[in-house]
This record gives structure tokens, sequence and C-alpha cells, in this order.
């Protein structure tokens, strides 16, 4: 093996292993606001978190698994991180599963959203299979079913949550799903740039941009559903400044109450 290929198998290994170590600090944190949290309303109930723990969780495992090339093919003398789909296929149907269940949407819409989700994933993956014209044909129809996917964030389950849901919640949804909006669109981007299609971008500077977008993608959505929840606050704050902080925010929002 030259010196440059080294570099590069080192260059993705050992992003791959950050980028575990920083997705298990995520589940690690769905995990304490679970245990934090007393609210008993979705999606900060058990359904929730558990999907909080999920999708940071088998991320986690994903990520140690491709630090050792696990599941790694070649097709057509291209080499392709199989587990990456596979993760991506267990996680971002619970991560926009997770925004179905914050703006209770119908079973029906529910549905709808995780085989879009899906759809996208899976024709990703055949695209990498294929060589020639057949590349950007898959590539083009999972395009598609993404921009699917953000017609249901951004237009059915946003209008089913701002009729329903109150503004603490409403401000959770619209963070996340702008974090959706815009991050998820530079994967179709990295993914035309890289070997089986245009090939501008090497293997090694894929798998890099890859986990720094998984790592935002994941570690960002969990960070904003935790904190937007202020499981987090009493710990900030000293014990009695909290209680008059929430004294405050109950005030605020039941003005003229005295609650005796
Ligand atoms: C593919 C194929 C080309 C077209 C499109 C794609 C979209 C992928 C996305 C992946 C998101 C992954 C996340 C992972 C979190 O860790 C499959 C690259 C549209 C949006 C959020």
């Amino acid at each position: 093996m030259s010196a440059a290929v080294d570099a590069s198998v080192l260059a993705r290994s050992t992003s791959y292993t950050i980028g575990a170590a920083l997705l298990a600090v995520g589940t690690l944190i769905s995990l304490a606001a679970w245990r934090i949290d007393d609210q008993d309303e979705a999606p900060y109930d058990d359904v929730g978190y558990a999907m909080l723990v999920g999708i940071t969780g088998l991320a986690t495992l994903a990520y140690v698994g491709m630090s050792t090339d696990l599941f790694a093919i070649a097709e057509n003398g291209i080499e392709i991180q199989t587990l990456r789909y596979i993760d991506w296929a267990a996680t971002t149907p619970l991560l926009v599963g997770y925004m179905a269940y914050a703006a209770q949407a119908s079973r029906r819409t529910v549905v709808a959203v995780i085989v879009a989700d899906l759809l996208m994933i899976v024709l990703g993956f055949v695209g990498v299979l294929q060589t020639g014209v057949l590349v950007y044909v898959f590539g083009g129809l999972s395009t598609i079913a993404y921009f699917a996917l953000v017609y249901y964030l951004f237009g059915p389950l946003a209008q089913n949550l701002r009729g329903t849901a109150g503004a603490d919640k409403w401000a959770v949804y619209a963070k996340l799903r702008n974090l959706i909006g815009l991050l998820w669109f530079v994967y179709p981007v990295v993914w035309v740039l890289s070997p089986p299609a245009l090939d501008v971008l090497t293997r090694a500077t894929t798998g890099v941009l890859i986990t720094y977008m998984d790592v935002a993608a994941k570690l960002g959505f969990v960070l904003i559903a935790t904190n937007t929840a202020g499981v987090f606050d009493g710990l900030l704050l000293d014990d009695t400044e909290y209680d008059t902080e929430l004294a405050a925010e109950e005030e605020r929002a039941t003005p003229g109450e005295t609650s005796d």
C-alpha cells in the first residue's frame, strides 16, 4: 500500500472514530434528558426519548463498524460503505418519525413521510451500484423523494401542529424542520460530487464530509430537541434561582392567576 493510500484510509477511519465518539455523546445527552424530564407529553415522553436515543445510538454503532470498513463492498471498482446506507435507512425514518410524532400527525401522514424517506435512501443506494446515466436516474428519483419529504415537513405536518400546539412545541418543531430542510440538502450535493457520480471528491474527502454532516444532523437534532424542552435548565441554574424562574414563567403563561 502506498503512503498516500495509507493516509487516506487513516483520514477516513479516524473521522469515523471521532464521529462514533460524538454520536455516543449525543446518546448520553438523550439518556440524561430522558431521566431528568418529568413531562409526559409527546414528543417529551418515553416514545420521543426512545427515538432520540435510537437516532444517535444506532449511528454510533454504524460509525464503529465503518471505522473498520465493516460491510464495505467494491462495485464497478468503487468502494461503497454499505453500513452508511443501513444506518441512514434506520435512523432517518426515526428523525422524520420524531417530527411526525411531535406534530401528532395522523397515521396516514406518518406512513407517507416514512415511505418517502425510505425511498430516498434506497434509491440513493441503488444509484451508487449503477454505472453511467443510471447513477443519475436513481439519484434524481431519490431527490424527488427528498422533496416529497420536505413538502410534508413544511406543509401538512407544520399546519397540523400550528393549529393545535403551544408556542414552545411549535418552536422546537420549526427549528428541527429547518435543520432538515437546510442540512439534508447538502447530502445529494456531496453524493453527486463523489466517486460513483461526478468523481470530483475522493473517497476520503467524501467520508470526512459525510461524518461532519451526520454529526451535525444527529447531534444537532438531539441538542435542539432536548434543549428546547428545557430539561437541563435546572442543572444550569441553582435550585432557588430555577424555582423563581419557573414561577415567573407560570405567571407569564397565566397572567392574573395568583397561585396563593
Ligand atoms: C442520497 C442520494 C442522492 C439523492 C439524495 C440523497 C439524500 C440523502 C440524505 C441523507 C440524510 C442522512 C442523514 C443522516 C444522519 O446522520 C441518498 C445521498 C436526496 C438526505 C440526515
